[in-house]
């Protein structure tokens, strides 16, 4: 009533008696109490409620636990679940430390699950779910740490549950003195690679050794340095300290992850994340596992898709990814989704933060459920759909690391991780059964499968598979261990033949079993050698598995190949064909030359105790991984709270 005769004036002001006004103030206080309360009932999301409460009242109590972005999932559903390229969509990345988070806040799993459930049939149903529960938990973690949970990886633990000292007796020094003088020449060659590379190209990329400049293209999305990231570790374990700390004193000043340009998610994973974690894992440097903290958040975007199946190409700025051009119909890569297993674990165990694991983890259940063409993998899935796109099957480009993936990541986690085992023996056995054949001159090769057609080809980058099979012969079932370490020796020896065959005695990109040739490459568009490591790398571990000395005298003859074909005024670089001893330079001195071929080299011609295997898995891009060791690190732990307390 008093409202409705004089609206909008004070009951002070209406000549009320004493009582009526302490009833009416009463009344009001009430009210404001009630409204003020009402606000601790609302949704997190609710913009008064991030006006009303400070930014300390709502940080989450313990570290790694807050919740992450329930805005980003909605963003996530929002999005056309076709998006095949979505170049300019908005970004589901954009997490910032100054949301509110609250423990007690819901995880918005239970309404994205069922929406996804929704729009997708069945076959979706489980995809959708475990992605939601991956989501849910990332939602435990909060971007701030990610960053900066530092605190919670003891990198002198770490050491303690190491077997063997890295660097072995004496950085791996071989006994016999004409192997180590062989050494010496490959520590030689890597100096002179890095002292032109600083001379000409010091911050790009990679050097243009004929040109005598750098190159920084457009593979790692406007970042630099490649070559100096590529090299820690290699610099690191051959004792050439001064060229490790230009590096890394690089590294401190000069390496800057605010690019906002396009890169391919695997290349900056194998190269940059792989590269700053070995050279973390050796050194203990602080500011590698910085760098790479900070590296890692910024391809998390590059998952959120329907499936969470990666795209390939992601903007480190924006965090906004999409499908190459190239790929068929949008789909992503089964080399470059399937090879990210081994760093995100790592980024995992630095930042304790379980996101990055999760995401891998997702990729390794969508590819064990889903079907597989006589037990195969093709090369390209859809990130939408989750279904294969097209079935052409390679153990090299497009397909190699995935495999080599599953039995290191059986491998690092201190071989306990049984899915990782038991799909690469399947798939082993697959590609034993489809791909693997037996040449008319008796040489055993990796063909290409197309839709149940096999071309008889096998490319320079599936040289790798001698080393996987041979590194996995062990964990085999027993009655095959000899035949897997059998099959690696011959696919080595069908490489190497690769080699031999040509008139520079280094090997073609691809080479063919067809058409009267063995090991040969047919085709003049596949005669170039870019100073690819595969062939070497499988010398690498063939020798430590069988200290059979052909390995070590066929890396000499590769060695001798490149001081002559390869090595030119100003560095390595690469030949247009192998078949000519007329020189044919390509003008690139590839970083993976001074990151894999020359470290595989190195280590062929070292004693075992450097970088044992007991201890360390590679990359793909040779840069050595610890093993995970939990059971250890929790003895640690505990030890230490004992301790303490
Ligand atoms: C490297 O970057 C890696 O080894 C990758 O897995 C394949 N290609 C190159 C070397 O040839």
């Amino acid at each position: 009533m008093v409202f409705r005769k004089l609206p909008g004036v004070s009951a002070s002001g209406m000549g009320l008696r004493l009582s009526q006004k302490f009833v009416f103030l009463l009344f009001l206080s009430g009210l404001v109490t009630l409204c003020f309360g009402a606000l601790f009932f609302l949704p997190d999301s609710v913009r008064l409620k991030r006006i009303f409460l400070s930014k300390t009242e709502t940080q989450p109590v313990t570290v790694g636990s807050g919740s992450g972005s329930e805005n980003d999932a909605r963003e996530h559903l929002k999005r056309p679940k076709d998006q095949e390229h979505p170049r300019g969509m908005t970004s589901a990345k954009g997490e910032t430390s100054t949301k509110l988070k609250s423990l007690s806040r819901k995880p918005s799993v239970p309404r994205e699950a069922a929406e996804e459930r929704l729009a997708g049939g069945k076959a979706q149903e489980d995809l959708t779910l475990s992605r939601a529960k991956a989501e849910s938990a990332s939602e435990r973690a909060t971007a701030s740490d990610r960053g900066a949970n530092t605190d919670t990886f003891s990198y002198a633990k770490f050491k303690r549950c190491l077997l063997k000292p890295p660097l072995g007796r004496d950085y791996g020094k071989p006994s016999d003195p004409s192997t180590n003088e062989r050494r010496e020449k490959v520590k030689e060659m890597m100096k002179f690679a890095w002292d032109n590379y600083k001379l000409y190209a010091w911050g790009k990329n990679e050097l243009r050794p004929l040109t005598r400049n750098g190159h920084l293209g457009n593979m790692f999305g406007g970042l630099k340095g490649a070559s100096i990231i590529d090299s820690l570790d290699t610099l690191y374990i051959m004792g050439l300290t001064d060229e490790y700390n230009d590096a890394k004193e690089w590294v401190q000043t000069s390496l800057d992850l605010n690019s906002n340009g396009e890169a391919s998610l695997f290349e900056v994973n194998i190269r940059y994340v792989g590269g700053l974690l070995s050279a973390y894992y050796l050194t203990g440097e602080e500011v590698f596992k910085s760098k790479v903290l900070e590296l890692g958040e910024k391809l998390l975007p590059a998952f959120n898709t329907p499936t969470g199946i990666p795209r390939g190409v992601i903007n480190l700025g924006s965090g906004t990814s999409w499908s190459w051009g190239w790929a068929s119909a949008g789909s992503s890569i089964l080399a470059e989704f399937g090879t990210l297993h081994l760093e995100f674990v790592h980024l995992s165990e630095l930042s304790a933060n379980p996101i990055y694991t999760e995401k891998v983890m997702n990729i390794r259940k969508l590819l064990n459920k889903i079907e597989k063409p006589h037990g195969l993998y093709p090369n390209f899935l859809s990130p939408v759909s989750g279904n294969w796109v097209q079935h052409h099957v390679s153990i090299g480009g497009l397909g190699d690391s995935f495999y080599e993936y599953l039995i290191k990541s059986f491998l690092m986690s201190d071989k306990t991780d049984d899915d990782a085992k038991k799909m690469y023996y399947s798939a082993l056995e697959a590609i034993e059964a489809n791909l693997v054949q037996k040449s008319p001159g008796g040489l055993t090769y990796m063909a290409e499968w197309r839709g149940g057609i096999l071309d008889h080809k096998m490319g320079h980058l599936a040289c790798f598979s001698g080393g996987m099979i041979g590194i996995g012969a062990d964990d085999g079932v027993p009655e095959k261990r000899q035949h897997y370490l059998d099959l690696a020796a011959e696919i080595t020896h069908t490489c190497h033949e690769s080699y031999t065959r040509s008139a520079t005695k280094l090997g073609p990109e691809a080479f063919r079993f067809d058409g009267g040739g063995e090991a040969t490459a047919t085709r003049l568009s596949d005669r170039y050698y870019i100073l690819r490591p595969e062939v070497i790398e499988s010398y690498m571990y063939m020798w430590r598995l069988t200290h059979d000395p052909k390995y070590r005298e066929w890396g000499w003859e590769a060695v001798e190949a490149l001081e002559q074909h390869c090595r030119v005024e100003a560095g390595f670089s690469g030949i247009r064909d192998v078949y000519t001893t007329t020189a044919s330079h390509d003008n690139m001195q590839q970083s993976f030359f001074l990151s894999e071929t020359l470290k595989y080299l190195y280590l062929l011609f070292s004693d075992d105790d450097l970088l044992p295997l007991e201890d360390w898995v590679f990359n793909t891009e040779a840069h050595p991984l610890p093993i995970v060791r939990k059971s250890c690190l929790q003895d640690e732990a505990t030890q230490d709270k004992t301790v303490a307390e």
